[in-house]
């Protein structure tokens, strides 16, 4: 397909002003620049298939993750590096959010945020916070769920189910080891009020990010595979996440390797293998089902991922955004690349992907920790 580069002149949303200066204001004030955003200090070449638009949605944000649509249409982004979630306005619908609020203070690296029944979840370190409107300034979330402290990989993700449950993941301490705490490498399930935890599925080294089929409910996950088995092993996994599955890690990755460590002959039996392979050291981070109506035809039902890029590999991979096609609920074909451009001719990188969300009005954000960016992709006729 023929693609067309887009160079972003970014327009000017205000006074030049910078997020670090927001940080710790209360939620519900104002933020202290104004209600300005800060604008992106270089205009960047990234690329989107033919027909299909990107622009800066927010800027200079404090190491955006996850993002969630609330019941106000506003986009609420967790903002890990500033322990918070912030909100993000559009009032007059321009695909430029209006101003930046603090929103929901005081949590340890926040990472994952759902909107679920009118209340605002939050997947931080140390727990799973709940916050209900109106948030006053300063107030403390209800923590539903402690989790285990920091210590290998620390974010957490919190997702409701179609079934009004509470699933979350926590990646392990390590890169490949046993694991001794039980809700490490691991999703649990929980009542939508923290009670009734279980485990659910394990064997899941990290898994960042899952959803829910918009069909059949099933829940999709990525898995960060280990590292030091070389450039292109193991793969990144997408796997069909079922209650009571073991998916491997860390005797067995990509369904069938056996590690190398901690496997032995047969590791890989009675494990579920990963429904699609991707490419090592890729880090996918992101996950999103497309249900809207902007995008063409053949976007529907496709499972957007981001790859977050890789760190150690001796060339570097990721560092964009696939879409995954999907027939009959299952992945039906390869990864086919849709943002890219983070990652520049010379090995420079300009962006690092991290939260996809499809908005009411279908288009799609992409959260960039490496830019505190959040870009917005639509599809011109
Ligand atoms: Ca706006
Ligand atoms: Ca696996």
């Amino acid at each position: 397909m023929r693609r067309l580069t887009l160079v972003l002149i970014l327009a000017m949303v205000g006074a030049a002003c910078s997020a670090p200066g927001s940080r710790g204001a209360q939620p519900g004030s104002p933020p202290p620049e104004g209600g300005t955003l800060p604008v992106a200090a270089s205009p960047r070449g990234l690329t989107v298939p033919d027909g299909f638009a990107i622009s800066v949605f927010a800027a200079g944000l404090d190491f955006p993750r996850h993002m969630a649509q609330g019941p106000d249409g506003a986009i609420y982004v967790a903002e890990r590096g500033a322990n918070r979630v912030v909100r993000l306005p559009d009032a007059n619908a321009d695909g430029v959010a209006d101003k930046v609020e603090s929103y929901a203070t005081g949590m340890e690296a926040a990472h994952g945020v759902e909107w679920h029944e009118g209340a605002l979840y939050v997947g931080a370190t140390d727990g799973i916070y709940r916050f209900t409107p109106p948030v006053k300034a300063g107030e403390k979330g209800r923590k539903l769920v402690d989790l285990p402290p920091r210590g290998g990989h620390y974010t957490r993700t919190v997702h409701f189910g179609p079934d009004g449950r509470m699933y979350v993941t926590i990646g392990s301490t390590c890169n490949v080891c046993v694991e001794e705490e039980p809700r490490r490498a691991a999703m649990w399930v929980y009542n939508a009020d923290g009670t009734g935890g279980r485990l659910f599925a394990d064997g899941l080294r990290n898994t960042v990010d899952f959803a829910f089929h918009p069909q059949t409910g099933a829940i999709f996950g990525v898995d960060n595979g280990r590292d030091s088995l070389g450039d292109d092993r193991p793969p990144e996994e997408l796997n069909l996440i079922r209650d009571g599955g073991d998916y491997g890690w860390p005797v067995c990755h990509g369904g069938d390797i056996i590690d190398p460590q901690f496997g032995k002959p047969g590791s890989c039996a009675g494990t579920e293998p990963p429904v699609l392979n991707m490419q090592a050291h890729s880090a996918p981070l992101g996950v999103q089902f497309y249900t809207g109506s902007m995008f063409p035809a053949a976007y529907q039902g496709r499972l957007f991922i981001s790859f977050h890029g890789s760190w150690n590999r001796s060339e570097k991979t990721g560092y964009k955004v696939v879409s995954v096609p999907f027939k009959d609920g299952r992945p039906a074909g390869p990864p086919e690349d849709f943002l890219t451009g983070f990652l520049q001719g010379d090995n420079t990188v300009v962006g690092r992907p991290v939260g996809v969300l499809q908005t009411q009005d279908g288009a799609l954000l992409i959260s960039d920790d490496n830019t505190g960016n959040i870009y917005r992709i639509t599809f011109r006729k």
